[in-house]
């Protein structure tokens, strides 16, 4: 089964752009806002050395060609129309990128770093898909609540619930290990729970690799590095997953900022809770393995 990616960002950073490039279609490509208006599907490849060397042959491709020793393996691409803000509630074109999801294994998330704040953008689109998972589930909470009898029911109504977005019993199972949510009944979920659930699912069954596209323009090189701060999980000098603080019980975030450095407590704003994407404040408590990022109004 050839692999599906969809590519998905907000309008006008140029998705069409690497489509056609990809695929050597001729999509319409525009400045105006909106230009896709439905899924377009097309073939592009994914580019491996072939082992004919290695076996000492002389290769006869069926389904991918050999070019100088490199193979192509075909894959499916899909444009979409732009997402905006508060796509989940139905807004914008968000249909056909619901219908395309279905059958999308990955995605490719373009976020333009040439202009605007790419950093915000690509939150925002991750935002609009958890959200969109999370509506899935509150929308169905009594229905489920009602067949539900056992944990394996729950596994099983859940998958069923997000079977048409090509979520696997497997995708299932793994989030409510990592989200401590195992044995938790669907009724006693509250937001937070759904949350998690929801982002932690869209994480796993929809792997996606940001591409920041418009690179040439003036400014896009800072904005690359902030993106590459954000989702590197890399401090300022570049130091992926900085510092591992072991702190007592009922700790807070300031608590984390003093054990970071102490200058970071005068500027302290909020955290994020990096793994669940959610905002959280200044004295709230640490749980094991938290991942945060502290947000601060100082330059360190
Ligand atoms: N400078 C620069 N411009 C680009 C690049 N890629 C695309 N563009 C321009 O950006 C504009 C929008 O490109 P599209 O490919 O139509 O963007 P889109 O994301 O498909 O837009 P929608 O279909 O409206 O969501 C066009 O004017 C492109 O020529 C790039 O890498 N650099
Ligand atoms: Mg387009």
């Amino acid at each position: 089964m050839t692999i599906k990616i969809g590519i998905i960002g907000k309008t006008n950073t140029g998705k069409t752009t690497f489509f056609n490039s990809s695929t050597l279609s001729t999509d319409e490509i525009s400045t105006y806002p909106f230009t896709t208006k439905r899924s377009s599907t097309s073939i592009g490849h994914a580019i491996t050395l072939c082992v004919h060397k290695e076996f000492n042959v002389q290769d006869n491709p069926n389904n991918s060609k050999c070019s100088d020793g490199w193979r192509y393996i075909p894959i499916e691409l899909i444009d979409l129309p732009g997402l905006i803000k508060d796509a989940w509630k139905g807004k914008g074109l968000v249909l056909h990128v619901v219908d395309a999801s279905a059958s999308i294994d990955s995605s490719g998330r373009i976020t333009e770093a040439g202009s605007g704040d790419p950093v915000s953008d690509f939150a925002d689109i991750e935002e609009e898909l958890n959200m969109w998972y999370q509506k899935i589930l509150e929308g169905n909470r009594e229905k489920l609540e009602k067949i539900i009898k056992s944990e394996n029911e729950q596994i099983v109504a859940l998958s069923e619930l997000y079977q048409g977005l090509g979520v696997k019993k497997s995708h299932i199972l793994e989030t409510l290990r990592i989200t401590g949510l195992e044995g938790k009944k669907i009724e006693n979920y509250d937001l937070h729970d759904s949350k998690k659930f929801s982002t932690q699912l869209r994480k796993i069954s929809k792997p996606s690799l940001i591409v920041a596209n418009k690179i040439d323009v003036p400014g896009a090189d800072k904005n690359f590095i902030r993106l590459r701060e954000r989702y590197n999980l890399s401090d300022k000098k570049g130091r992926i997953l900085p510092d591992l603080v072991l702190l007592k019980d009922g700790a807070t975030v300031v608590d984390l900022a003093k054990e970071v450095h102490t200058d970071l407590v005068k500027g302290l704003l909020y955290a994020k809770d990096l793994r669940y994407k959610l905002r959280v404040p200044k004295n709230y408590q640490l749980r094991d393995r938290d991942v945060i990022c502290l947000i601060t109004t100082s330059k360190k």
